[in-house]
């Protein structure tokens, strides 16, 4: 695979301790089903051609569409959602540069403002953008209105485009009312970030799986267990079952709800401590999560290609 030889960030400096993406992945062994679509991954940059937002969190390493593109093929996926990052605000050039570049292979999900134009929102369809992203984790976004969301929403309805939400378990009781009125599709990343060391059963990942089963519009990712794992990527050299404390959530995700599930990479992996995951074996992770081929096929190809290229 192609890899630089050192992530950058242009004419910016990375945010420090700031981790760059795994150098070499593995290929992977599980075999994904033909037209596997890496549902969750971003485009950083690069900031000397799409400079990085002045109300950005944190500076990343520069992660060009070609890299990402070059990922996909190693690891075996066909197509790509790539989702708009924080670091780049509301500004989606290095979005639809990337989905330009993909020639039909990638649908994005882009970030917006109230007073964002339907001429803006007709060139971002035409570019490839089918939702929008609503994020409520404090350490990456400013708090923005609900009723300035709630606009946002109905405004991207009339694309037919949905909603993707990102925020922290602790904080769905009080966004409850707010996600259950959405009048899309709505998208949650990563199964709402559950704390994985707490009971599968227990209250809180109950409340997530109580409006998974009550409102049949949501969807989930059961991506980014490298995020949510206590218990890490495998101790030992060659074991590719990683993650295992958060295969038990996940997999109870995609069995109970086969046809409303997406997978994605995460791919440059933004703000992880401690370690970067080799994205081949995020991969092999897919077959603890989906143990048969009819829900990799699911999760995988049909449902993103329903909600993507539909
Ligand atoms: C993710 C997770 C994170 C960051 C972003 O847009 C972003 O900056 O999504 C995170 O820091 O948890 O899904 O990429």
């Amino acid at each position: 695979m192609q890899t630089p030889s050192r992530p950058t960030s242009g004419p910016f400096t990375k945010t420090a301790g700031w981790l760059d993406w795994y150098p070499q992945p593995s290929r992977p062994r599980l075999e994904l089903p033909t037209g596997s679509v890496d549902a969750h991954c971003h485009v950083f940059g690069p900031g000397d051609v799409f400079p990085y937002a002045p109300e950005r969190k944190y500076t990343p390493c520069d992660a060009s569409a070609e890299q990402l593109f070059a990922l996909r093929d190693h690891l075996g996926f066909a197509r790509n959602v790539i989702v708009q990052a924080t670091c780049h605000g509301s500004d989606n050039r290095a979005l639809v540069d990337a989905l330009r570049k993909a020639q039909g292979r990638a649908r994005g999900v882009a970030t917006v403002r109230r007073d964002v134009g339907d001429r803006e929102l007709s060139e971002l369809h035409d570019a490839g953008v089918r939702g929008v992203r609503f994020n409520f984790v404090k350490r990456l976004v400013d708090f923005t209105p609900r009723e300035e969301l709630m606009d946002i929403a109905g405004r991207i309805a009339e694309f037919g485009w949905h909603v993707v939400i990102y925020f922290e378990a602790v904080d769905l009781p009080e966004l409850w009312d707010f996600f259950t009125a959405l009048p899309t599709q709505v998208v949650i990343d990563h199964m709402g970030r559950p704390d994985v060391s707490q009971p599968i059963d227990g209250p809180q990942f109950e409340l997530f799986m109580r409006l998974m089963r009550e409102h049949k519009n949501v969807w989930s990712k059961v991506s980014c267990p490298e995020r949510l794992s206590v218990s890490g990527p495998p101790a030992l050299a060659g074991e590719r079952a990683p993650y295992r404390d958060v295969v038990p959530f996940a997999r109870r995700v995609v069995e109970q709800f086969p046809d409303r599930v997406l997978w994605g990479t995460d791919w440059p992996h933004p703000n992880l401590k401690g370690h970067m995951p080799d994205d081949g074996l995020l991969v092999d992770y897919i077959g603890q999560i989906a143990p048969t081929p009819d829900l990799r096929q699911k999760l995988l190809v049909d449902n993103p290609m329903r909600l993507y290229w539909a």
